[in-house]
């Protein structure tokens, strides 16, 4: 039987991308996002492509109450989740501590953190009842270093990272894999929702060198996905070839 795969902010970016390399490999899969239009659109494409089957769920991550409702709601048919992808995620701002914005903050821990941390609280029981199962957590260098005026939105990424490790140490002992995949510079949406909605500024992120596309990510994500499952990638950081840290970059005009 074909695997079960419920995929985070699959309405853009690296989630959509991984949607489709899932579809490709033949996984069932729920896709969820706040975005429903593009959910559906996504769904009604991968259908017609690959014949996959696909729900797709409408919630907003960051609110509990919604997300532990549309898990334990599942139908039937789909409750068995094997591969949990926890994508859904964002940066908003890019300013000194001294001058953050207090909202901006909020959204990016209750996201980031706090989403993480429910959609996978909702998905590991029925994981650690059939001794098997798969989370995969998209963390970023930004949680492998802190870069200036990055400092709330690291520090979820830091998050992610520390909780993956922990994640790891406790359900080793179900026979559950827990991965982080740590993705450099991509270009998604992402610097048009940090820089809110100011596509000059986002697109002057990506100016001077190649970066990552969605696509690129996904295919690490699915090479971990489908590794034999005695073999488990703890922690993986996948960068562009003009990247070399956080802050190093060799903008030589792409
Ligand atoms: P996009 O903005 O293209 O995609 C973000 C996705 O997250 C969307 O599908 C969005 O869906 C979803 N999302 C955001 N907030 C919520 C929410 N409250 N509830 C449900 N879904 C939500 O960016 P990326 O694809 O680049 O980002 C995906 C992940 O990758 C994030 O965790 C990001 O931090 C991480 N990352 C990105 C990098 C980059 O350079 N782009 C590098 C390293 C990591 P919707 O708006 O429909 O809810
Ligand atoms: C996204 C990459 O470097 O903009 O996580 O933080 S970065």
């Amino acid at each position: 039987m074909s695997k079960t795969i419920m995929i985070t902010g699959a309405s853009s970016g690296i989630g959509e991308a991984c949607a489709w390399r899932f579809a490709s490999e033949g996984f069932r899969m729920i896709l969820t996002g706040r975005r429903k239009n593009r959910l559906e659109k996504l769904k009604t494409a991968l259908n017609e492509k690959y014949s996959v089957e696909v729900l797709s769920l409408s919630f907003d991550v960051s609110n509990r109450q919604q997300t532990e409702q549309a898990i334990s709601k599942l139908p039937e048919e789909w409750r068995r989740i094997d591969v949990l992808v926890n994508n859904a995620g964002l940066a908003l701002g890019l300013s000194g501590i001294e001058e953050g914005n207090i909202e901006d903050w909020e959204k990016m821990i209750d996201t980031n953190l706090k989403g993480l941390l429910y959609a996978s609280r909702a998905v590991i029981p029925g994981m650690t009842e059939r001794k098997n199962g798969h989370i995969i957590n998209i963390g970023s260098i930004a949680g492998k270093e802190t870069y200036p005026k990055g400092n709330v939105y690291c520090a979820t990424k830091k998050a992610v990272d520390a909780l993956s490790l922990g994640m790891r140490m406790d359900l080793v002992q179900y026979g559950i894999r827990v991965s982080n995949v740590s993705p450099g510079a991509t270009e998604t949406e992402f610097s048009e929702v940090r820089f809110h909605g100011d596509i000059q500024k986002a697109k002057k992120v990506y100016e001077g060198y190649r970066p990552l596309n969605g696509d690129d990510v996904a295919r690490a994500v699915v090479f971990v996905a489908t590794l034999p499952e005695h073999v488990n990638v703890n922690d993986m950081l996948i960068m562009p070839t003009a990247q070399a840290s956080a802050t190093v970059f060799n903008k030589c005009g792409e």
